[in-house]
């Protein structure tokens, strides 16, 4: 096992601090439509940044209320966060991967053609022993380039007591390393995998968030979480981001193109889906989940 290099990390702070947090872009030399030019920087060196405020206090409100509203429904069957797609399902979880602040912090490190490739929601409930083990995103995911983004958006704070994402700085520009996959019972990845190599904890970040803000974080980066300690639930929905230049090489997913335009063609895209958590929703969304399992269970192993 080798040990991860960090070019930056003895610099590194999170930009929150930095900065005040990402309020808006106008507020320092400003870049791109969220970022500065300087966190755009940090981005590209150490392959992470945060906070970005997203939602207003009423979208936030909104929007928790019908990720919640969707758990008691499914409460029988699945959890959200066990089932992926759910923006192909519900209109309003279609309306976040879409939204126009969360387009504008990806556009400000992808360019401005983005597409939605792919979202989960990761729940962990009070005293949750659900954990990430290190990983690096870009490792199973078949897509031939690295221009691939995660807006990691919180729907409840995301502290370090509730299990925040710990990431380490400056790894993303590791290659894709070898993991092993564990398939451990508490592990919230789907195969448990974990990056063979050693991770000192001392060298990760923790990725503090309020309600209604995001992190953006690169696919090569060694990421994980520790389980919720706390008497609260830890709510996040991340979102896939890549440019219209990638493609799927295993299993394909169709996609949503969610700014600028797309002269490639590699994705199908799908529409807005119909309004609300309706019973024949939830039915096609476990379907199609189950299927999507199948799928990615079959491919060539990565
Ligand atoms: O939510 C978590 O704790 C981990 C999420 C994660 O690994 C990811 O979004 O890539």
């Amino acid at each position: 096992m080798g040990s991860v290099s960090r070019p930056k990390f003895s610099t590194f702070e999170p930009l929150g601090s930095k900065h005040g947090g990402l309020e808006t872009a106008a507020t320092h030399e400003s870049m791109g439509k969220v970022l500065s030019q300087q966190q755009v920087e940090s981005y590209r060196d150490d392959g992470v940044v945060f906070p970005a405020r997203i939602l207003s206090d009423a979208e936030l409100t909104r929007y928790l209320g019908l990720y919640l509203e969707l758990e008691e429904l499914m409460k029988d069957r699945a959890r959200p966060s066990q089932l992926a797609m759910a923006h192909f399902y519900y209109d309003w979880a279609y309306e976040l991967v879409t939204h126009p602040r969360i387009l504008d912090l990806v556009e400000d490190v992808l360019g401005p053609d983005v597409v939605v490739w792919s979202a989960s929601f990761f729940t962990k409930p009070p005293h949750d022993p659900g954990y990430v083990s290190w990983h690096q995103d870009a490792t199973y995911w078949g897509l031939d380039l690295s221009e691939v983004t995660t807006a990691w958006l919180a729907l409840s704070e995301s502290t370090v007591e509730n299990g925040c994402m710990r990431m380490v700085p400056g790894s993303h520009t590791q290659p894709i390393l070898s993991h092993v996959k564990t398939y451990a019972e508490n592990n919230l990845l789907s195969r448990g995998q974990v990056v063979e190599v050693e991770v000192k904890e001392s060298e990760a970040v923790d990725v503090i968030l309020k309600a209604g803000e995001a992190s953006l974080h690169h696919v090569n980066i060694i990421h994980g979480s520790n389980a919720n300690s706390s008497s609260s639930s830890r709510i996040g929905f991340a979102i896939r981001m890549v440019t219209p230049r990638v493609k799927q090489t295993g299993y394909k997913l169709p996609a949503i193109l969610g700014r600028g335009s797309d002269p490639y063609r590699h994705f199908e895209y799908a529409e807005k889906p119909a309004h609300g958590n309706t019973e024949e929703a939830m039915a096609a969304h476990i379907a199609a989940d189950r299927k999507l399992a199948e799928m990615v269970r079959s491919a060539p192993a990565g």
